[in-house]
């Protein structure tokens, strides 16, 4: 538990570092390597300048800056398609010497970080979409430190996700980056939640960092909680206390303040508590059957083509989705910003977060397991305070196979042990079959992935009427589970540029999107076991893979909203649908 980043970072006191940061392109690192793959003594985390030494051919404050946080993607037109290693620098304000501890964090960057401060290496990490934190109390000087960061997105075959996907691989800073203050013996990770099995439970933990065997105390003025936690020698605490709150939910976003406090420190967060479980085919949220009416998203910024990467772009993203109507949204592929979850509890919906363990990744590998546990780790620990999360979803669209399963099982394993108060999900396949009923054909799909038996709830991504069958035989379609779990469908949709019109069964036009969703739609309405749906996608978003001239144009045509923010026609008759639920 001690190498949990620390909790809820917003909650301390901090000093943004966002802002400018100057920036050099390297797609050879000779900001690392010299010209026989050694070590290059003029590195770049050294900060030279030719005035420092003759044979520099750098100097960071002479070079362009990026906006942080940003995609460096989207800032420059070099760099729309470039991808490898590119280098950071800023000047860190002036730290006092207040006995305090320091630690600059770092949102997210994709994909393989290494930061230094004053020239020194503090933390690599790997993962483009989860935070990490370097501690900087023994490094900083009086006057002026720096920090210098390489970020190289380069796709890797062994990487998490793999080199092939379907969105653009946006690199850089991408999140915020805080430079934060502790005192010398701090809270650094808190979970606090309601028990899903009792709904009169709020248990957790609190972990210190520093001096363990003090009383920590927690505090919910609103439900008059004031209670002691005792922590052990390494500064963890368990408790467990009967309370009854009111329920958060999408009709009632009910959040508290709780606070965890010890002579030195207090951290105040706010909370709320609900209850998610599933019983046989049903989603029960505070033991009501509740169905998702959801909408699948990638982070990408509303009426742009750009990371979505502040407070305010959440906050847009997340408005589209209620305005559609949504309770639940599907953030795909790999975890969003953590600003996401708590709008999100702000506006009372439903969230179903991910890792981008997509398509064919390297199941035999042990490493790359251990890279996505420690994504699916770095998730949870940031989010699972937050109300809005219910479902965590390890997976997305994985081929069967005994090691891919064994793989799963193991995430499916691990986000158990960290978060038993929420469910576990992953978008699957089905299988087809085509069978004779009463002499006419009629298509079978059968939700039969071995992985489902290690999951609370079944995902499946189905492309009927666009990729797989004619949308003519939507209607004739038949669902079959024995797994006696709820289903989501967690994808299925049709591409059209925003404008582009024809008949009803033109490929490409908004009318044919419009034709996909309703047969789609009604033949939701014949499925059991079905509990919710997240259609793909919100928006069109970013892809080499999609390079149709005239129509794609390096954009997923799937969204209900274009890239410049328009709504189509489909947007409206998903909307209906979500009205008659
Ligand atoms: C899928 C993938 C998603 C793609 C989508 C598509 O099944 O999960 O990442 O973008 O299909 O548009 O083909």
């Amino acid at each position: 538990m001690t190498n949990a980043n620390i909790q809820n970072p917003y909650g301390r006191q901090i000093v943004s570092l966002d802002g400018d940061w100057h920036y050099l392109i390297d797609p050879y690192e000779t900001g690392f390597y010299n010209m026989f793959g050694e070590e290059n003594s003029f590195g770049y985390f050294r900060n030279l300048t030719p005035e420092d030494h003759w044979a520099s051919e750098y100097n960071f404050k002479q070079s362009p800056t990026l906006k942080v946080p940003g995609d460096w993607n989207s800032q420059e037109p070099t760099l729309l398609w470039y991808e490898g290693t590119l280098w950071y620098f800023r000047e860190l304000p002036a730290i006092p010497d207040d006995g305090l501890r320091r630690f600059v964090r770092f949102g997210g960057a994709n994909y393989d970080t290494i930061v230094w401060v004053n020239g020194q290496e503090l933390v690599r990490h790997t993962g483009g979409f989860t935070p990490f934190e370097a501690e900087i109390t023994d490094v900083v000087q009086a006057g002026t430190n720096y920090v210098v960061v390489k970020v190289n997105d380069e796709r890797l075959k062994d990487g998490v996700p793999t080199r092939n996907t379907d969105w653009w691989n946006y690199g850089g800073l991408t999140r915020e980056v805080l430079l934060i203050a502790t005192p010398a013996t701090f809270i650094r990770d808190y979970f606090c939640q309601l028990d899903a099995d009792t709904g009169a439970t709020i248990s957790g933990f609190v972990q210190l960092d520093g001096e363990g065997g003090q009383t920590v105390e927690l505090a919910i003025p609103e439900l008059g909680v004031s209670y002691q936690i005792s922590t052990d020698a390494a500064g963890f605490g368990e408790f467990s206390l009967s309370a009854t709150p009111e329920r958060w939910s999408p009709q009632n976003p009910r959040l508290y303040d709780v606070s965890f406090s010890t002579a030195a420190d207090v951290i105040h967060d706010r909370i709320g508590f609900r209850a998610i479980a599933t019983d046989g085919e049903d989603i029960l949220l505070n033991g009501d059957s509740i169905f998702l009416k959801g909408i699948s998203m990638h982070e990408e910024a509303i009426g742009h083509a750009r990371r979505a990467n502040s407070i305010e772009d959440a906050r847009r993203l997340l408005a589209e989705a209620k305005a559609l109507g949504c309770n639940f949204v599907r953030l795909a592929h790999y975890p969003h910003n953590d600003h996401m979850c708590r709008v999100a509890d702000e506006l009372g919906l439903l969230l179903w977060c991910e890792v981008p363990v997509y398509w064919a990744i390297n199941w035999e590998s042990q490493e790359v397991l251990e890279n996505a546990r420690a994504q699916l780790i770095e998730m949870i620990v940031r989010d699972r305070n937050r109300a809005s999360i219910i479902l965590w979803s390890i997976a997305n669209e994985t081929p069967v196979s005994d090691a891919r399963t064994a793989f799963l099982k193991s995430l499916a394993e691990t986000a158990k042990q960290l978060d038993p108060t929420r469910l576990t999900t992953a978008a699957m396949f089905m299988r087809p079959d085509k069978v004779e009923e009463d002499g006419e054909v009629v298509r079978t799909y059968t939700l039969d992935d071995p992985l489902a038996d290690y999951l609370d709830v079944m995902g499946c991504n189905q492309y009927l009427g666009w990729y797989y069958t004619k949308v003519t035989d939507i209607a004739n379609a038949r669902w079959h589970s024995d797994k006696n779990k709820p289903l989501v469908m967690s994808e299925f949709g049709a591409g059209a540029p925003k404008g582009k019109r024809g008949g009803p069964l033109d490929r490409w036009t908004e009318d044919y999107q419009v034709t996909v969703y309703e047969a789609q739609l009604a033949m939701m309405q014949d499925i059991g076991f079905l509990r919710g749906l997240s259609p793909w996608i919100l928006k069109d978003f970013r892809t080499p893979k999609r390079p149709l001239a005239g129509v794609q144009d390096y954009f997923n045509r799937k969204g209900l909203i274009s890239d410049k923010g328009e709504r189509k026609l489909a947007w409206q008759t998903l909307y209906e649908f979500y009205q008659t639920k």
